[in-house]
């Protein structure tokens, strides 16, 4: 029997009329559940719920919706295991790897457990007697989320936990690729004693109606005139990140965008070789390349691009690749589901038409066509073969569009400025890595690289949870998550001016300004 799931409203379950199913990615014959297809009315009523919950949440101290962070991370950590096999089954990666991505929120809450106990303010001197000044940080409201499959509880909780934490309500649309990971996710906050109404979640899957809904939202008032959203995080791809910010823009809502990357791997002339390959391989095809910080080119400087070739085809010949749960030490699983292994095998046409040369990889991996390293059923699943494009140049579509995939591109440079000048010239900035250890050009990579992340010899994935995260140019919209960095993101400045001197005292003119006396020299002193 298929299990059925329902919405989270207000703190009820609620059923939609329609449902679609997830699956075991690596197994498409095995059903995870039924989800609903959230209705624009459930969508609508999920705003409503936050709302009504937003005063109540938004006015309970700080260290006490902490609190309630806290026991959310001791949850995650208690289920960690079930959870992250759940994870590894329904979006492929790895069990290794799934940990990786529970884990992520286990330290965000642990970071935001205790930022309820921060959320500082300022206190500043005043231009007047009896008058103090003060600033808060206030919640912006209810909060619409979109995330993605690939990381289907690190990502939302980047959103969830900084925005419950500084008292905002949320309204979450989970990705349909990972329903009942984030489903799981949210009894764990539920547990953890949020009220109802604080996150409502609302499913939705194929054409994603349910998130076109919620988007739709930014634009829709209640019948007090009020916005049914005061801010929209959303993590994906660069056309839809784009729709977001034009509606956010006309209803003056500054909306959080995590989008595309195509990000650049610099391997200079003097790197630790074996380093290099073994952080080029994990950033090319961990994950499958399904990660927003996975590699898209590599870059080599001229004198070790034929060493580095010989040794990343050798690597690369020996992958292993299968179902993660029946073969612990595959170094990736399947595609998420058909689609995205569809928008993968699209890019072999660009490739042929860019007059690349295809040096390893077949596309589809099946009986007939596999490498060496496969395990298992190759068609119980959607399989990319490791792929590698040699001779790429910075005008190939290959090389300026994403691919999210197990593929990478090499790109022959000559020298450090070469080497940025490539890494530059695609239109996204979100992580890059370069492997030297030449203080010069190290320090050349930093200051001139542009993107919002950077590794000195390691990859281009792997960002802390502590740190901020994001890009520039159409990786995003400036907005940083994690950290310090991402409270911004959730609240307002409240500048306060408390006057205790019972009269009416005006700023900039009822002043004790001091004027100074006549002009000192000196010259004088020097008798010149
Ligand atoms: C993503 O793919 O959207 O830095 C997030 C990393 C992970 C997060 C990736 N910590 O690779």
């Amino acid at each position: 029997m298929t299990r059925r799931f329902s919405n989270l409203i207000g703190g009820q379950s609620v059923d939609s009329p329609s449902t679609f199913l997830s699956h075991n990615s690596s197994n498409l014959e095995d059903v995870i559940g039924e989800f609903p297809e959230a209705t624009l009315e459930q969508v609508r009523d999920a705003c409503v719920a936050a709302r009504r919950a937003a005063e109540a949440w938004g006015r309970t101290p700080a260290p006490i919706r902490g609190q309630i962070i806290g026991s959310i991370g001791k949850a995650i950590e208690r289920e960690k295991e079930a959870l992250s096999r759940l994870v590894s089954r329904e979006m492929g990666k790895t069990l290794k790897e799934a940990r990786g991505d529970v884990q992520e929120a286990i330290d965000t809450c642990h970071f935001f457990q205790s930022e309820g106990r921060r959320l500082y303010g300022q206190t500043v001197p005043s231009e007047m007697h009896r008058k103090e000044l003060m600033t808060y940080r206030r919640p912006l409201g209810v909060v619409g989320i979109i995330t993605a499959g690939n990381f289907p509880i690190a990502v939302p909780s980047w959103k969830i936990i900084p925005a419950l934490v500084t008292g905002n309500t949320i309204v979450w649309k989970p990705s349909e690729d990972c329903p009942a990971s984030s489903y799981a996710f949210v009894k764990l906050m539920e547990e953890a004693g949020l009220p109802e109404g604080v996150l409502n979640v609302v499913f939705g899957g194929g054409a994603g109606a349910a998130g076109q809904f919620l988007v739709n939202m930014i634009d829709e008032r209640d019948e007090r005139g009020r916005k049914r959203l005061d801010k929209f995080a959303f993590t994906g791809s660069t056309a839809v990140g784009r729709q977001i910010g034009e509606i956010a823009g006309r209803n003056l809502l500054h909306p959080t965008l995590e989008l595309g990357g195509k990000n650049p791997l610099i391997v200079m002339a003097d790197a630790d070789l074996e380093n290099a390959v073994s952080g080029a391989l994990w950033a090319a095809f961990g994950t499958g390349g399904q990660r927003c910080t996975s590699a898209g080119n590599i870059i080599l400087d001229a004198p070790i691009a034929e060493e580095f070739t010989r040794r990343f085809l050798a690597a690369t010949q020996a992958i292993t690749i299968g179902d993660p749960l029946k073969y612990p030490d595959v170094l990736y699983g399947p595609f998420i589901n058909e689609r995205f292994f569809n928008s993968w095998q699209a890019h072999y046409d660009w490739g042929k038409a860019d007059g690349a040369t295809l040096l390893y990889g077949k596309g589809r991996i099946t009986r007939e066509s596999k490498p060496s390293g496969f395990q298992g059923d190759p068609t119980a699943a959607f399989y990319g073969w490791p792929t590698i494009w040699a001779d790429v140049q910075p005008g190939m579509q290959l090389f300026q569009k994403e691919v999210f995939g197990p593929t990478i591109n090499l790109v022959r440079v000559n020298g450090i400025d070469e080497a940025i000048e490539a890494a530059n010239s695609v239109d996204y900035g979100l992580s890059s890595a370069c492997y030297t250890n030449n203080r010069e050009w190290a320090y050349q990579f930093k200051e001139r690289i542009q993107a919002g992340m950077s590794s000195i010899n390691n990859s281009t994935t792997g960002a802390e949870a502590h740190m901020p995260f994001g890009g520039v140019k159409g990786s995003g919209n400036g907005t940083r998550e994690s950290g310090i960095w991402v409270i911004e993101s959730y609240t307002y400045w409240h500048a306060v001016n408390d006057d205790i001197s019972g009269k009416l005292q005006l700023a900039q003119m009822d002043t004790d300004y001091i004027a100074p006396k006549s002009p000192f020299s000196v010259a004088e002193i020097d008798g010149v």
